[in-house]
């Protein structure tokens, strides 16, 4: 016993497998269906550690278990290798530090470390994306983008990062504060470059709803708060003593008749030009408050807790449904570049305006009975001469409880208008639509939708990313560079200061920076700042195809075939950054003919966290359990089982509680089962013993779908029920010559190689079989050894398991549905909700999705 090498084992096979290279995918000939499965890409930043060798770990078992299935399976790797780690490191370094020599001896690490762990990756598709042969497509991409509209220049207020000491895309401000280095963020004024992703905020939006089932519910949410879409009107009001109108955006135009004053963001140009337009004590009094409001961030402003503050601007606004007077105020939880900059405060319906009028002591008039029912037939209202309503049947206390002014608390919910002529009696939903309707009417407003999400903010102020291909010529063009002359090569950092300092480093290499237009050949200028990194990685997987094409960024036939992603797996701290832009690119891609598809990643895996003393391995704080030192002495397919037992993919795992011995011990009895099988490859299996084959049938009939749910670790667990069973077989039963104690190893073997690939290749070398199990096709369940006659099936909403049935397992897929839906849980459960999407999964699943 314990006589098997583990390290001599992985040598061995990994060898076998450089030079075999089993695992590439299979060209134009290869007539099987085709799979592509890929794992978001390492950044290179020092060695791999345990929160890689888990998402990799999955990756490989996914990539093997297609290849099992029969499938043509793509499963490259590369590296995001730009960004800011490597030119900090080269900071440090010194003078004459290069952040290429940091980055590449990283990538080697990792290339030796991913042998290692056996991962079967394509090696012959290895991309890195600060390869000049792939930042060049970078280019080429913004050109299109810049051809079509999508790519622009502004000046506007952006997010500093006075750390690292350049601008940060909203996506990378988290809670006010730099993702990358934790600094606080603040606004600076910049023209910089921006990709239009607004333009594609509805797209964005609508299409989640086809992810719905196969992404996970939780990421698709965070998408959809992100892009924020609210649907409501913009409404013109004049203002007395300016020509033009001020347009604000509101959901609730239903309550115009309720707007006592109007706000408008202090750091707005609008706001300027309205206090410019006002006596000089109110000028004085705006550009005060304008300074303070300037040291806050956007959280601060938008706290409701925080006391309201603002100026009178002595400027008047005119109700356009009813020519009423408003009050014009600057106040900084109006924010300048969300709607239009401006709001028409209605303080009884909405709480910060409330909050507002309370401060001030401004008008607050009550447009919505919120204590009328809003189903049935129309109540008549009626209300006194402030526009308190007065109800019949209703108490002293209703009444109060109706006084915002008293309570403090806004009504925002369902009523009945009043005080609002034409829309009185109406429900809120039905007031929105006609206040709508007559707004349009009087070419005073109409129907609008506004967004959260902001255009994407490409420019960055470093040195290790893809220059910007734009030159700017000596009469203020800004032409882009031509195709012909692509790429624009980063020059050597040898001789360049990359301290940050606030300006890209490129513009202090003069050779570099110095051009001509290619117009007209007059001395001009690069421009100096160079891509966010997440442009690279937002058409990564497409550039898999063909990563050494020098004539296009990837070929259109080859993305016909493996494209959309199959399998995409990775952390859920892309649940935005990333997968929005990358979704982004997608659809512009789609617009341009390139590609048959609108969504990048089919489906979508999000694997927990490896944590240790319950906090987040990083390397900032010092706890990272890395690769190499960890995988040494039980060996990786010991770290891989281990990983893949600890839970579902989905949970978090703390790595003090892996046990990497269990999984050594299991490893080991199934070797010493393969060795003592002692029967030839062709032996007749029917004979075998029922009870064992009985087992390893039900682990063919189940396998399949474990792995479609992502859960290995019940895999895991079933493999060391087969092995316990099939080793009681060998000691106590038929002994080790029953043929199915064969089937039994035979099949260890073949499933094992999700988790443990050299553990099942070198089973099934003693099994007598040739190289490699990796690629071998699985077995078919014999059904006559499936006795299990009924099955539990899951039923889940948005999810969340609601309830269990007991089904007959031949169960049809409707049959499953309609009992799911009658399930009286599962009917509390959906709470009256309409179903937008049923996944059924006969007889195990069925997923509910509600509106
Ligand atoms: C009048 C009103 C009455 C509003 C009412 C709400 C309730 P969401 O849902 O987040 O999109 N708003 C518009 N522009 C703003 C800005 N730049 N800064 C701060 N607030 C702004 O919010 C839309 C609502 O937020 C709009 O509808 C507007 O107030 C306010 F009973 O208009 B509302």
């Amino acid at each position: 016993p314990g006589t098997f090498d583990t390290s001599a084992i992985q040598a061995k096979w990994q060898a076998r497998w450089a030079e075999a290279d089993p695992f590439a995918a299979g060209g134009d000939g290869d007539t099987r269906p085709r799979k592509y499965v890929l794992g978001m890409f390492p950044y290179p930043s020092g060695d791999l550690h345990m929160g890689h060798a888990e998402n990799y770990a999955y990756v490989d078992a996914v990539a093997r278990f297609w290849r099992h299935r029969g499938y043509n399976v793509l499963n490259p790797i590369g590296w995001d290798s730009f960004g800011l780690p490597a030119e900090n490191a080269a900071i440090k370094g010194g003078a004459g530090s290069d952040p290429r020599e940091w980055t590449y001896n990283n990538i080697d690490q990792h290339k030796v470390s991913f042998r290692e762990f056996g991962s079967s990756y394509d090696w012959s598709r290895v991309l890195h994306t600060s390869d000049p042969e792939y930042y060049r497509w970078n280019q080429w991409l913004f050109q299109r983008l810049f051809e079509r509209g999508l790519a622009y220049r502004k000046q506007s207020p952006v997010n500093w990062c006075p750390n690292d000491q350049t601008v940060l895309a909203n996506e990378q401000v988290v809670d006010g504060h730099c993702e990358r280095c934790g600094a606080e963020v603040v606004k600076k004024k910049l023209t910089q470059w921006y990709f239009k992703i607004t333009e594609y905020a509805d797209r964005l939006l609508d299409d989640l709803n086809q992810l719905e089932g196969f992404w996970p519910h939780k990421v698709l949410q965070m998408q959809r708060n992100w892009i924020g879409r609210s649907v409501g009107a913009d409404i013109d009001f004049e203002i007395e003593g300016r020509t033009e109108k001020i347009s604000v955006f509101s959901t609730r135009p239903d309550t115009l008749h309720g707007a006592t004053f109007m706000v408008v963001a202090p750091d707005s140009d609008l706001a300027a030009e309205l206090a410019a337009g006002s006596s000089s004590a109110v000028r004085m009094r705006f550009q005060d408050y304008l300074d303070t409001v300037q040291k806050s961030s956007d959280i601060e402003r938008q706290s409701t807790d925080r006391p309201k503050t603002g100026v009178f601007l002595d400027r008047f606004a005119i109700n356009p449904i009813n020519g009423e007077r408003l009050p014009i105020w600057a106040a900084d939880y109006v924010l300048a570049d969300y709607g239009h900059g401006a709001v028409m405060a209605v303080p009884a319906h909405d709480q910060r305006d409330l909050d507002f009028a309370r401060a001030f002591d401004l008008p607050v008039k009550v447009v919505v009975d919120t204590t009328a029912p809003v189903t049935g037939a129309i109540p008549v209202i009626e209300f006194d001469e402030d526009g308190v309503p007065i109800d019949p049947g209703a108490s002293e206390d209703d009444l109060e409880s109706l006084d915002p002014v008293r309570t403090g608390v806004a009504l925002t919910g369902d009523g009945r208008l009043i005080n609002s002529g034409s829309l009185n009696g109406l429900s809120k939903r039905n007031a929105i639509a006609r206040a709508i309707d007559e707004l349009t009417a009087a070419g005073n407003g109409r129907a609008a939708k506004t967004y959260r999400l902001r255009d994407w903010l490409i420019s960055r102020q470093r040195f290790w990313g893809t220059p910007i291909p734009m030159i700017h010529t000596e009469d203020g063009r800004i032409v882009p560079v031509p195709d012909e002359q692509l790429p624009v090569r980063l020059p050597d950092a040898t001789g360049l200061d990359l301290k940050p300092k606030g300006t890209s480093p490129l513009g202090g290499a003069t050779e570099w920076v110095n051009t001509v237009d290619p117009e007209t050949g007059a001395p001009a200028l690069r421009d100096a700042d160079t891509m966010d990194t997440f442009v690279d990685s937002s058409w990564y997987f497409l550039r898999f195809l063909a990563p050494n094409d020098a004539t296009q960024p990837f070929p259109v036939a080859e993305a016909a075939k493996w494209a959309p992603v199959d399998s995409y797996i990775g952390g859920v701290e892309h649940a935005i950054l990333h997968l929005l832009y990358a979704r982004f690119i997608t659809k512009v891609l789609f617009d341009m003919d390139l590609i048959d598809f609108t969504e990048p990643f089919t489906s979508l895996i999000n694997q927990g966290m490896v944590l240790l003393d319950g906090s987040k391995m990083s390397k900032s704080k010092g706890n990272l359990v890395e690769f190499a030192s960890s995988m040494a002495d039980p060996g990786a397919d010991a770290v891989r089982v281990a990983i893949a037992f600890a839970g579902p993919v989905e949970d978090d795992i703390n790595w003090e509680d892996v046990s990497t011995t269990g999984a050594q011990k299991f490893l080991a009895r199934a070797l010493r089962v393969a060795s003592d099988v002692d029967s030839p490859t062709d032996v007749v299996w029917k004979e075998g013993d029922a009870a064992l084959r009985r087992v390893t049938h039900r682990l063919w009939a189940d396998v399949v779908g474990l792995v479609e749910q992502s859960k290995f670790n019940v895999v895991v667990a079933r493999l060391m029920e087969l092995v316990n069973v099939t080793r009681k077989t060998i000691d106590s039963g038929a002994g080790a010559s029953d043929p199915a104690v064969r089937e039994a190893a035979e099949a260890v073997a073949m499933i094992l190689d999700l988790f443990a690939p050299h553990t099942a290749e070198e089973m099934w070398e003693i099994l007598g079989y040739e190289p490699f199990v990796g690629v071998v096709a699985w077995r078919q369940a014999d059904p006559t050894l499936l006795v299990e006659e009924s099955v539990t099936a899951v039923v889940q909403v948005n999810g969340k398991v609601r309830g269990t049935l007991t089904v007959p397992a031949k169960i049809s897929g409707d049959e499953l549905e309609a009992l799911a839906r009658a399930d009286e849980k599962v009917v509390r459960a959906l709470g009256g909700k309409e179903i937008v999407r049923a996944v059924v999964r006969a007889p195990k699943v069925v997923s509910f999705t509600t509106a």
